[in-house]
């Protein structure tokens, strides 16, 4: 196990122009986004006040994202290491798997709109910017980690989803999931079928067999890590709360790419710092502070559009019940299965309570928010979609319905990656934060 400080230092003297050439990237273009994400990066999280010293990790994993990370990932695979990249989009795509059969497991969804022109070539014009992205930052040959993945994996969930990736098929390896839409014992048993097809295109692509012993050993890192982001979420029920939410945010957004053990560490050290934060009175916003759960729409790399506004706006996000949050970590897999076959019924078992909107009904989610608010503490709940993301729009009437029904002050919030929303939001977050 490498010492990320070491690396970044040693990326800081490394010139990655060669590698990003040999993935086919637009290097110039590559450029470009970098120096506005460094940028974007400093504004936004490097002037929180009273940040916790070890998110300094954090800032490492930033700063060596496109690069040392990458060639790190690439370095195993020449090794023999690892044997192949498997990138996804979706939760519901399970990493054990992946790590398993040998290969490494990355996130491709993408928080910033790049190439709009070429994308909207093959995709609507009104569809979810965060499809929109991906499709762009593949058109536009920017992301290292789409053109390191010698697999693609998709899933049915949402209609923009599902159709994009038809159009991704053109453009890269892809292997697309198919995610039942209501849970009940039959759903379960599909979805079981859809875990094992998986596990066994996977294993076709990397040329390693799952073994009992391989697939246990995943569980576990998984688990491990589920289980540091756990013990982290817990200390933001404290008033002061020991870290920002936009630090807790970027936690889950880097374990989608970072190495799992190594982050395991990472958030293990941030979780004892916040705990005795947390135990010394000692916050990153002051007592009192205005407490958030955020409820909505995954928030991929870049997009810290909102969080920001509410933190520099003076509140605290406390929560956030999304695919970049605790839906991420909430539940463990089972780690009594002994068998392949037990494994793989245990992984698709807790996959299955992803309380995604794509289910209806979607009661899990609902209660969730409730709880989450209560055991954070929260004063009130910001509920966001994406634009053009029917289902979390749709399903931002029932949330509304059971905040006040639980009597916790709500407010929905419908934008985008771009920018031009940004003072408007502000206003209405400011207004928001004042009357709670
Ligand atoms: S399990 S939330 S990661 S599908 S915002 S692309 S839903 S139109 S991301 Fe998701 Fe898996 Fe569900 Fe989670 Fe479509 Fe909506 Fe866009 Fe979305």
């Amino acid at each position: 196990m490498s010492d990320n400080t070491n690396e970044t230092t040693a990326a800081a003297e490394y010139d990655f122009h060669p590698m990003w050439e040999s993935l086919g990237m637009d290097v110039p273009a590559h450029d470009m986004l970098l120096g506005a994400v460094g940028q974007m990066f400093g504004d936004v999280f490097l002037t929180q006040e009273n940040r916790p010293a070890s998110t300094d990790y954090l800032n490492q994993v930033v700063a060596g994202i496109h690069s040392g990370r990458i060639k790190e990932m690439l370095d195993k695979k020449a090794s023999g290491e690892a044997k192949k990249i498997v990138g996804s989009f979706c939760l519901y795509v399970p990493e054990e798997i992946v790590i398993a059969a040998g290969g490494i497991p990355v996130g491709l969804c993408s928080g910033a709109d790049w190439a709009t022109d070429k994308v909207e070539e093959h995709l609507p014009r009104a569809t979810c910017p965060l499809i929109k992205s991906f499709a762009g930052f593949k058109l536009g040959s920017v992301c290292p980690y789409i053109e390191s993945s010698d697999l693609v994996i998709g899933e049915n969930t949402c209609d923009g989803k599902k159709k994009a990736y038809e159009f991704m098929a053109t453009q890269v390896n892809m292997y697309t999931v198919d995610i039942p839409n209501v849970h009940n014992a039959q759903t379960l048993e599909l979805w079981k079928g859809e875990v094992r097809k998986l596990a066994e295109r996977v294993e076709q692509e990397t040329g390693q067999k799952i073994t009992a012993e391989s697939l246990k050993a995943a569980i576990k890192l998984a688990n491990d890590k589920r289980r540091a982001l756990q013990r982290l979420s817990a200390t933001r029920a404290a008033d002061p709360a020991p870290i920002s939410g936009l630090d807790s945010l970027l936690t889950v957004q880097a374990a989608f790419m970072d190495d799992a053990e190594r982050l395991t560490g990472a958030i293990n050290a941030m979780a004892d710092e916040c705990e005795q934060r947390a135990a010394d009175g000692v916050g990153v916003a002051p007592k009192g502070a205005k407490r958030i759960l955020y409820t909505g729409t995954p928030m991929a790399v870049p997009n810290w559009k909102l969080f920001n506004i509410i933190e520099k706006a003076g509140g605290v996000v406390v929560g956030e019940e999304a695919c970049t949050g605790s839906r991420y970590y909430k539940d463990l897999v089972d780690e009594s299965g002994e068998t392949v076959d037990e494994m793989l019924d245990a992984i698709a078992e807790r996959y299955f309570g992803i309380n995604c909107a794509i289910f209806t009904p979607n009661d899990g989610r609902i209660e969730d928010i409730v709880r989450m608010a209560r055991e954070l503490n929260a004063d009130g709940i910001i509920d966001c979609s994406l634009q053009f993301c029917t289902l979390y729009e749709m399903e931002s009437f029932t949330v509304e319905k059971a905040a006040e029904q639980a009597g916790i002050p709500f407010m929905h919030i419908t934008t985008d990656y771009a920018n031009e929303d940004a003072g408007q939001l502000t206003t209405r977050i400011e207004a928001f934060l004042e009357m709670l």
